[in-house]
């Protein structure tokens, strides 16, 4: 049976080819691995260069070893690194030798999981760091790393303080008889919540937003045959992404392909032309055109330029289900003059050309703008769903707080719905958890990590 208390070890760089690759050792065994490894005793944080050697004696790799004594350590124990060549073999041969010795292999998260239980991070704190190694833009690596920073914790802790502040005022009325005749003051703890439930609206806003940046959205392009979706989505990729050709039912297939829209990983869908027909393989393919339609989160639907409104609407009518979001694209405008190429001002509308360019950019504006992606410059927590949900918990019990103060109900039914939330923001931080949760939370990290 794994135990906490096991030294662990692991690779923590990923497999294949590179400069250098690095295995983590954590636990009380680490120092004595280091000697037997370096053959002298480690000095700590000290970078050495030096022969990794087997207990046969023989040497296995050279390269920097450095030994972070307890608790100044990423996990709070004993721990050694060892940066060996990135070569799988050699470095499956190093940790061999470093189980041998008495370690064992590192679960996903162990060694987070350990900076965790000995107080060195919180919860969050933890989960960031798993962000952070997963996150796919600018935004969301900025918004990881300032939860692993403590900025999420520290509301958490904030809005918690003002709970407490409020859960005394109410409870000093609590100590008195009720013979000595003190009227309670409802107005201090009232302030205090309303402020706490204003705090937590805008905590709930910035991490509702952060946790788009953890939702890689579904763009679909669609519409009827040779209306230039193929070519569009070569645009975006930059790349021969589909072939494209003057015959109408070229594409039979969906084709993925993740791009960066200022920054922000989306997924674009290229698809077989809408219509009616009789061939087998295009009936397939629009079959795959309609469950990609369903599961968008965008379709940008296209039209040929000289196509009419009457004939646009019915098509988005009959292909398009009511409540999914589209932007309706106008392609080949280069192929008309001038004079009957209108501006577009409506948000659902834009004109292009897939073949030269012409108004992509405003294309993407209006993407942003369906998807809510322009978060650049907007202060956002990179929050998870338990993080949401928990804070709607809180939000709740604030709410059925502040009505009993107002119908005059007793003040133990008052203050127990904040005593809840109190116990809610010490499951967010960690401070009491569950195997499951923590289980939960781990098992989705990276070996090494
Ligand atoms: N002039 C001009 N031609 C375009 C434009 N976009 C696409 N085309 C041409 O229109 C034809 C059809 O383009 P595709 O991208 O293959 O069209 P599609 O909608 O993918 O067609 P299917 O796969 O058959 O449904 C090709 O000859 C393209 O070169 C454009 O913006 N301007
Ligand atoms: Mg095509």
């Amino acid at each position: 049976m794994p135990s906490n208390k096991d030294t662990i070890a692991a690779i923590a760089t990923p497999s294949g080819r590179s400069g250098i690759g690095v295995i983590r050792v954590s636990g009380n065994k680490s120092q004595r691995i280091y000697q037997s490894f370096i053959g002298q005793e480690p000095e700590n944080r000290r970078a050495q260069y030096s022969s990794f050697k087997s207990s046969a004696n023989i040497v296995l790799d050279k390269g920097i070893s450095i030994f972070f004594k307890a608790p100044m350590s990423y996990t709070g124990e004993d721990v050694v690194e060892f940066y060996a060549h990135g070569n799988r073999t050699i470095l499956d041969m190093l940790l061999e030798e470093i189980v041998t010795q008495g370690a064992r292999l590192a679960r996903p998260g162990e060694f987070t999981e350990r900076a965790f239980l000995n107080g060195k991070i919180d919860l969050v704190q933890a989960e960031a760091v798993a962000d952070l190694i997963d996150s796919n833009s600018k935004k969301a690596a900025h918004s990881a790393m300032q939860s692993l920073e403590g900025v999420f914790s520290e509301s958490i802790l904030q809005l918690k303080e003002k709970i407490i502040s409020a859960k005394s005022l109410i409870e000093a009325f609590l100590d008195f008889p009720d013979e000595e005749d003190i009227k309670f003051d409802a107005h201090p703890a009232c302030k205090n919540i309303k402020e706490c439930l204003g705090l937590l609206d805008s905590t709930l806003i910035k991490a509702k937003k952060g946790r788009m940046l953890d939702h890689t959205p579904l763009i679909v392009i669609a519409g009827r045959p040779n209306v230039g979706k193929s070519t569009l989505i070569n645009y975006f990729s930059g790349n021969d992404t589909a072939i494209t050709s003057e015959e109408p039912g070229t594409t039979r297939d969906a084709i993925r392909e993740k791009i960066l829209l200022m920054d922000r990983p989306v997924t674009l869908i290229d698809t077989a032309g809408l219509h009616h027909t009789d061939s087998h393989l295009e009936v397939k393919g629009i079959e795959k055109t309609h469950k990609a339609i369903k599961q968008a989160d965008l379709v940008l639907y296209l039209i040929d330029y000289n196509a009419t409104a009457k004939n646009a609407n019915e098509e988005i009518k009959k292909y398009l289900p009511a409540d999914v979001k589209y932007i309706l694209v106008r392609n080949k405008i280069d192929l008309y003059n001038k004079k009957s190429a209108k501006k577009e001002i409506d948000n659902n509308k834009c004109n292009v050309s897939a073949k030269t360019g012409k108004g992509i950019e405003g294309l993407i504006k209006k993407i942003q703008q369906a998807l809510d992606l322009n978060i650049e410059n907007e202060d956002v927590v990179f929050a998870r769903q338990r993080h949401i949900d928990a804070l709607k918990a809180v939000k709740k019990l604030l709410e059925i707080s502040l009505l009993s103060i107002e119908n005059e109900e007793g003040l133990e039914v008052v203050a127990e719905p904040l005593r809840e939330s109190l116990l809610i923001f010490d499951e967010i931080v960690g401070k009491t958890t569950t195997d499951d949760i923590l289980e939960n939370i781990f098992s989705s990290f990276c070996i090494g990590k």
